[in-house]
């Protein structure tokens, strides 16, 4: 499949999509405490997609080479990376956890994800949340026609590795529109000025993994999905999915808790 390109209505409907995503997450926020297990994560957002009247793109969801991904959002703890599977395991204070929803709207698809900490953080797991999250938005601030996405890889990528953290060359960002993943891929890594122009009507996810130590991955377990660190260091992603307007961009994955972007971004 190549690059697709939304119109008019297709902006309305990845404009619904993206924030009906948000606002799983919203819905999620004051649930997630020491003592909740991520399976009751899972259950709370399940219902709540219902009411919406939204489908959890996760549930079923089986790419070439994967189990069944069983859950309604992915929700990685500390060490995991991505794709952590729902469980009985209570969240403790100090966790980290990423929580991950894409969620399908008539026909279209809106992937965001937020850190969360779980009662009081050490200063070490907070700077890593905030410095990804702001290696995000350094990323999301270069989206404007003209501008490739090789420049969108490097930003987040010097911001990160100044910061003295690495990121993640497994996973990246992706197309998304009327199917979860479409092309192109988005590196959170790479040289400016290369690979695939942006233009206008192009929607994509920005979700950089960055880990506390060195950059290498490996599968956990035996479920087919979880990824850890290496070297067990604490690893944190946000995501949002963004618009390639004719003058900029517009974030589609924004809901009235997502958390303000950085001082660095003007608008
Ligand atoms: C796994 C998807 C082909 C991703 C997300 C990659 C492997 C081969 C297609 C969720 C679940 C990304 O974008 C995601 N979250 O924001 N599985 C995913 N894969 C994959
Ligand atoms: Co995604």
């Amino acid at each position: 499949m190549s690059i697709t390109y939304k119109d008019a209505a297709g902006i309305e409907g990845m404009r619904t999509a993206g924030r009906l995503a948000a606002e799983v997450l919203d819905h999620l926020t004051p649930f997630i405490k020491p003592g909740i297990t991520t399976r009751e994560i899972d259950q709370l957002a399940a219902e709540y997609m219902k009411k919406q009247g939204t489908l959890s793109a996760t549930l079923g969801y089986q790419p070439a080479g994967y189990p069944p991904y069983p859950a309604s959002l992915c929700t990685s703890v500390n060490n995991v990376v991505c794709h952590g599977i729902p469980n009985e395991k209570p969240l403790k204070k100090g966790d980290i956890v990423n929580v991950d929803v894409t969620v399908i709207k008539d026909g279209w698809y809106g992937d965001t994800s937020r850190m969360f900490l779980v009662g009081e953080a050490s200063i070490a797991a907070k700077r890593l949340v905030q410095i990804t999250y702001e290696a995000m938005w350094h990323g999301i601030v270069q989206v404007k026609p003209g501008v490739r996405l090789g420049d969108i890889g490097w930003q987040i990528q010097k911001f990160a590795e100044s910061n003295g953290f690495s990121v993640v060359r497994e996973f990246c960002g992706h197309g998304i529109g009327r199917n979860f993943h479409e092309e192109p891929q988005v590196l959170h890594y790479g040289k400016p000025g290369t690979l695939e122009e942006l233009k206008p009507g192009m929607t994509f996810t920005i979700e950089p993994m960055i880990n506390a130590g060195r950059r290498e991955v490996k599968e956990f377990g035996n479920d087919g999905w979880t990824i850890v660190t290496k070297d067990h260091s604490l690893s944190a992603q946000w995501e949002h999915t963004v618009l390639v307007t004719d003058t900029g961009y517009e974030v589609l994955t924004l809901s009235a808790g997502s958390p303000p972007p950085p001082a660095f971004v003007n608008k």
